[in-house]
């Protein structure tokens, strides 16, 4: 993997290219989720024609459970069994086995819990994520980590980051004695964690940035924190991790969350917010958000988002999606995912252009009250 660094906007917003052997990333990126392999209600053309995405998610902790190792290492890989063909980012688990499973005992070896599938036991341990995520075949890859709730007490963050120092270690150990499976290269991204506490997030950036990894990532913020201190810990973190190379912020956020951050000097962004909040009638737009199902939009017979450039936003009137969601139909789902997938990658695309152009402050500054309007 390859991150050219092309400009930082006076804002501090940046822009840039990774290379990955499955095709290149324009950052700042937004990342759609497919947890278990699949976009939500989504097709693959749909989200290379419609939506242009450039780089989905997966994630080890749902591919382990199912269709597990077996299938994924026969199918070629998730590349070949999905049918993406373009570059793919797998979270580790360190984050689902804490929200997900059941009965997850933490130790220093791992964590051993129970799906929550069919409450089967398993054990998840740095070496043993990092040879699944080489079978799941992946292109950027993440550590292992935990990540404490918020709220958590100064002595048990403090342990828990330790921890994920730790595991981090080993992570990179396990990567050096293994190789790819399917050929192409498989980049590690270490995660910062350190709760909402700033001298633990400084020591984890600290710690991270000295592993000296293609990539990094930050974890453990949009937990529940007010915002002013994810944007608070977010900017400690980045003023000490490499400019050299991408900074990814794990499951941000709304859509001005993504904007504050870009200015923050963050480059990537995942977050399940315009899939799963599309699928219950909540629609991101360059006007602010709407509530589809509201009564209001019965007769509303203009487009989605008529900004968007995008078949579903520019073709589908809000009276006809507000009727789909009404009568349960199913492509109500498909069209809003398409949407506000659609969305948010014209406001990363965007967010790219202010910044090649050196505007990106004032830009942002005039964007944030209007997307957080509710029409
Ligand atoms: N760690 C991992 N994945 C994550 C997070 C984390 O802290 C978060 C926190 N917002 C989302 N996804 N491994």
């Amino acid at each position: 993997m390859d991150f050219k660094l092309i400009t930082t906007d006076p804002s501090g917003a940046r822009a840039g290219v990774i290379t990955t052997d499955h095709g290149a990333i324009e950052t700042p990126i937004f990342m759609p989720v497919g947890t278990v392999g699949s976009v939500k209600a989504v097709t693959q053309e749909q989200l290379r024609s419609d939506i242009n995405a450039q780089i989905i998610l997966g994630n080890t902790y749902h591919l382990y459970l199912r269709p597990g190792m077996d299938v994924l290492r026969k199918a070629g890989g998730l590349h070949r069994f999905n049918g993406w063909e373009r570059p793919i980012l797998t979270d580790s688990g360190g984050y689902q086995v804490f929200s997900l499973a059941a009965n997850r005992k933490i130790k220093e070896e791992g964590v051993v819990f129970q799906s929550h599938i069919d409450g089967s036991r398993h054990l998840f341990t740095p070496e043993n994520v990092m040879d699944i995520q080489r079978n799941i075949g992946a292109d950027i890859i993440m550590a292992f980590d935990e990540c404490p709730p918020y709220p958590s007490e100064y002595a048990y963050a403090k342990k828990s980051m330790e921890l994920t120092h730790r595991w981090l270690d080993r992570c990179i150990r396990r990567l050096a004695e293994t190789d790819p499976v399917y050929g192409h290269a498989q980049t590690l991204f270490p995660i910062v964690q350190g709760s909402t506490y700033k001298d633990l997030r400084r020591a984890s950036a600290e710690a991270i940035a000295s592993r000296n990894c293609a990539g990094n990532a930050i974890g453990g913020l949009s937990v529940g924190e007010p915002e002013n201190e994810m944007y608070e810990m977010c900017g400690i973190v980045t003023e000490i991790l490499p400019a050299e190379k991408p900074r990814y912020l794990m499951g941000v956020g709304t859509p001005w969350n993504i904007l504050n951050n870009i200015e923050l000097g963050i480059d990537m962004f995942d977050c399940v917010m315009p899939t799963r909040n599309g699928r219950n009638g909540m629609l991101f737009t360059w006007d602010g958000v709407v509530n589809i199902k509201n009564k209001k939009w019965a007769d509303d017979f203009s487009p989605i988002d008529a900004q968007t450039p995008c078949f579903a936003s520019q073709n589908y009137t809000r009276a006809y999606l507000r009727h789909l969601f009404v009568a349960g139909e199913f492509l109500a789902l498909t069209l809003a995912s398409i949407h506000n997938l659609a969305f948010y990658l014209d406001l990363v695309k965007t967010a790219r252009k202010e910044i090649l152009a050196g505007t990106y402050g004032e830009w942002k500054r005039r964007m944030v009250p209007q997307l957080q309007t509710r029409l």
